[in-house]
């Protein structure tokens, strides 16, 4: 479902590189000059890298149903995560040590430095749900959360769980009483 990017460039352009502007070069004559610090994200797109909210180190979210390696039978399932040290917050709250879920189904970790993609690969919680709905063919499919704030990028450290893999099988449904998908 299309979802809306909020705001996704507010501020991008806007904003320097905080707490690197005040820094005047001192009377350091032995050290090198204070030249351009050096790139440690090498974004290879043309849209300019965002500065990332800052996340606990502790923090982390994970997968509670189903776990790594769970064989389902049947299609369509419950799936629900959950967080430690960090809260949950709808997109588009800006708020420190939040953010909100995304699943992503058969693919490596999106850029770190961008909005996460949405697709069917890549899906969002932007109103703050800790559960979901799942229908996936039959076959083996890797799951893995990653956290985005409220612009939907990825936090630093990046707030993620372990990558886990499913079987899925054809099957009688589960019987669920979850709430909607997203
Ligand atoms: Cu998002």
């Amino acid at each position: 479902m299309a979802f809306p990017r909020r705001l996704l460039l507010l501020g991008a352009a806007a904003l320097p590189v905080a707490a690197r502007g005040q820094d005047k070069p001192a009377d350091h004559a032995h050290e090198p000059p204070a030249a351009t610090p050096a790139p440690t994200l090498t974004p290879t797109g043309a849209e300019a890298p965002r500065q990332r909210q800052a996340a606990p180190p502790d923090a982390y979210v994970y997968i509670g149903w189903p776990q790594d390696r769970q064989v389902i039978y049947g299609t369509r399932f419950k799936l629900w995560f959950g967080t430690r040290n960090f809260g949950v917050a709808p997109a588009g709250v800006s708020k420190a040590n939040t953010g909100h879920h995304h699943l992503l189904i058969d693919v490596d970790l999106p850029d770190l430095n961008k909005p996460i993609p949405n697709d069917r690969n890549h899906l969002h919680f932007g109103l703050g749900q800790t559960e979901t709905m799942l229908e996936l063919p039959p076959g083996t499919h890797t799951l893995q959360l990653l956290m985005g704030d409220a612009d939907h990028v990825p936090h630093d450290p990046p707030v993620m769980s372990k990558r886990i893999t499913i079987t899925v099988r054809p099957g009688k449904p589960q019987a669920v009483s979850a709430r909607s998908a997203p």
